[in-house]
């Protein structure tokens, strides 16, 4: 069963490749990307999404029968060339959608998120199928992919997956580009400096989830029979919602010198755009989905494991 992994040596990529390859092998898994990892963890072939003639030619060299389409700019990054992320991230998508029709692959994953939200949509909590008016072009193009996941399978029978990830809290791989990379930097700075300058406001509460729970989302919501998954636009997954002030109060139970300052920059319209909270009771219903994580016990699993690697 050959995977395909886009956006391979991203946040979520590194490690989902490499739980991936832990579960089915290493030689299983083939991780792309426009850049090299710096530890490979296995079989690396170098991809641009925009190439659609070279994904066609990945996919049939290594006789690839399932993908998992991380390839995308997000959502602060996105924001300095609109165009450039749109044609990344949907038109990236779309290549995907079509090679998977014409090729037959069995299963496709593709990474939504919170992002999809904005003003129109409730925030507390957020339901499944609720207004959506994404305020990025991040979101916009997230929104946009979970529609074409959904007439994919309606019209096509693909067998798509989607989850919508929350901000995602790891000690293993750098987040970048993103409106919640706040909550993987305050551990690093916390750790070496002792301080750190956040660039969203005190109280922004935001839904995060741990790096664990999210590649446990990814994969059990794959490994499930397609009977059970009853949506193919994006599920709301929860793990626990946070502001950059509790994080601080939490991380200063184990770093009692540690010091915060707030300077909210252009992220913080962004992040007051999106959900407060996350009601995932479709995914807890039809795939059994429950976070295991919350902001204690992610906090002394990141310090514990980050004291130890720095
Ligand atoms: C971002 O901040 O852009 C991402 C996301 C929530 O999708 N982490």
């Amino acid at each position: 069963m050959p995977i395909l992994v886009t956006g391979a040596t991203g946040q979520i990529g590194t490690i989902l490749t490499r739980s991936l390859r832990e579960i089915y092998g290493t030689d299983q898994v083939i991780a792309s990307d426009i850049r090299r990892p710096i530890n490979a963890t296995g079989p690396f072939v170098m991809l641009d999404i925009l190439n659609v003639q070279r994904i066609y030619e990945i996919v049939e060299d290594h006789n690839i029968t399932e993908i998992y389409h991380l390839a995308a700019i997000l959502s602060a990054n996105g924001e300095w060339n609109p165009e450039k992320t749109w044609n990344i991230n949907l038109n990236g998508l779309l290549s995907i959608l079509e090679l998977a029709r014409v090729k037959k692959i069995k299963k496709v994953f593709f990474p939504s998120t919170i992002a999809v939200f904005g003003k129109t949509t409730p925030r507390k909590p957020t339901g499944q199928d609720v207004p959506i008016l994404p305020e990025t072009v991040y979101g916009m193009s997230k929104a946009a992919g979970e529609m074409w996941c959904h007439y994919y399978h309606q019209r096509y029978g693909l067998d798509v997956r989607c989850l919508r990830y929350p901000g995602i809290i790891g000690h293993d791989s750098d987040a970048g580009g993103g409106t919640t990379d706040y909550a993987v930097e305050i551990f690093h700075e916390a750790l070496s400096q002792g301080a750190y300058t956040c660039f969203l406001a005190e109280n922004t509460r935001l839904p995060m989830m741990y790096m664990d729970d999210a590649m446990r989302a990814t994969i059990e919501l794959m490994q499930r029979p397609s009977k059970e998954i009853k949506l193919r636009h994006g599920y709301n997954v929860a793990g626990f919602s946070m502001s950059p002030g509790d994080l601080a109060a939490e991380i200063t139970k184990h770093i009692p010198h540690f010091e915060i300052k707030y300077k909210p920059d252009f992220r913080q319209a962004i992040a007051e755009s999106w959900s407060e909270e996350i009601d995932d009771q479709q995914a807890q219903e039809d795939w059994g989905w429950k976070a295991k994580f919350d902001l204690e016990l992610m906090t002394a699993d990141m310090i514990e494991k980050l004291s130890f690697e720095l």
